[in-house]
Formats: C-alpha cells, structure tokens, sequence
C-alpha cells in the first residue's frame, strides 16, 4: 500500500490543487498544515528536509518528497493511472493545461488575490490593471479549452481541472468575474462528491 502524506496549507491555492487531486482519485493520505505565514525556519523540521524551497505543496510518497504543484499532479496521474493518466491522450492533455495556467492563471490570480488582502500595498502602480488585463485574456482562452465539455478532460475532471481550480476558486476574493462557461465549470466542480473547502483539505 502506498504512503501519501502531504503537506499543505488552506491558503495555498498550488496544495489545494494536489489535496483535491488525491480526494478525486479516492487515495488514503494524511496532511500536515505548515504555516506559511510564518517564519520558513520555524516551519517542522521533517517538512524543511522534504521541501527545498520551505514550500507547499510537498508529498510524500512512500517517504520520497515530491515538490511543485504541476510535477506532483503529472506524478499522481501518471504513476497511479488516474484523473487521465489511463491514456497517453489524458496526459497530453493534462500537461498542456498544466504548463498553461502555471504561465497564466496560476501568474495572476494568486497575485490579484495578494494584493486584496494587503489593500496593493507594494504593488508598483499598473501593476493591478496589467495583471487583471492577463486574466481577461485567460477567461476567453478557459472558454476555447472547454469547449462544449463538462470538464477541461472531457465528461470526467482530470488533474489539468485540479491545476486550475487550485487559484480559480478564489476568483471573488481576487476581485475577478469568471465568464459564463467558466462559471458553469467552477460549479460542476464545486458541486463534485470529491470537492472541499480548502479548510477541510488541509485541518490545522
Ligand atoms: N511553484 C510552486 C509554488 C509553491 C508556492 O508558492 N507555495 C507557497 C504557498 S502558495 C508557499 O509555500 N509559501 C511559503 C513561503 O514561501 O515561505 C508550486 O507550484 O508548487
């Protein structure tokens, strides 16, 4: 039977990415909440070990650390052949959407979201309008991916729906408007048996 511990926090968009993607393939795992508020050294001793940058998400599989969002959800898929890992086809297509939000949504919402709660405060003037601007762009091209689809993979979600929902559920704290068929994917996802809250993913 395989280990899986992860470690996350509620407020890490990228851990929640990987928490969802292990509650959607039904995998047994622990978590540990790592304050990411805090001062990285204060962080546990087993976790600075495990995350080179002092970062979440880390899993843990069988003792091994596995770092970086994209790269653990590509080795759950593909190692555990599920959320498209089954088929060549299903991990094409889930790295392609990896490598986009990592470049786009995964670029602006968290930093949109950042700024709402520090009121902008060190953000260099246009930097809001420029980063809202990228987003706009990102909503029309979700809206060319989906498609007439349920899912970013098809009739099932797959770990490229799990990479961006990881920042996209938090579009109204960012102060942003997801479009139409965004908004419809965002509630087929809330209302999946495997979704919840962030809180609940990763309990202190
Ligand atoms: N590129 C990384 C980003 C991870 C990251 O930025 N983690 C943040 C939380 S969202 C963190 O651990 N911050 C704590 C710190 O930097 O001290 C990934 O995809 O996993």
């Amino acid at each position: 039977m395989t280990d899986l511990l992860l470690f996350g926090h509620p407020d890490s968009g990228h851990a929640c990415k990987v928490a969802l993607a292990l509650s959607m393939a039904g995998f047994d795992h622990k978590t540990q909440w790592v304050d990411i508020w805090a001062d990285p050294a204060t962080r546990p001793a087993e976790f600075l070990a495990a995350s080179p940058f002092a970062e979440v998400p880390c899993l843990m599989i069988n003792g091994v650390a596995h770092v970086q969002s994209g790269a653990i959800l590509m080795e759950i898929a593909s190692r555990f052949g599920v959320l498209g890992g089954e088929s060549a086809e299903g991990l094409r297509r889930g790295r392609e959407i990896l490598m986009w939000e990592a470049n786009r949504i995964g670029m602006c919402v968290p930093q949109l979201k950042e700024a709402r709660r520090v009121q902008n405060e060190g953000f260099p003037d246009g930097a809001i309008e420029w980063l809202t601007i990228r987003f706009n762009a990102d909503v029309k091209n979700f809206d060319r991916l989906l498609g007439d689809a349920n899912f970013l993979h098809g009739a099932f979600p797959g770990f490229g729906d799990c990479a961006v929902w990881g920042y996209t559920q938090w579009l109204a704290v960012a102060g942003l408007e997801p479009s139409a068929k965004m908004a419809g994917w965002l509630d087929r996802m809330r209302a999946h048996p495997a979704m919840k809250t962030p809180a609940q993913f990763f309990p202190q």
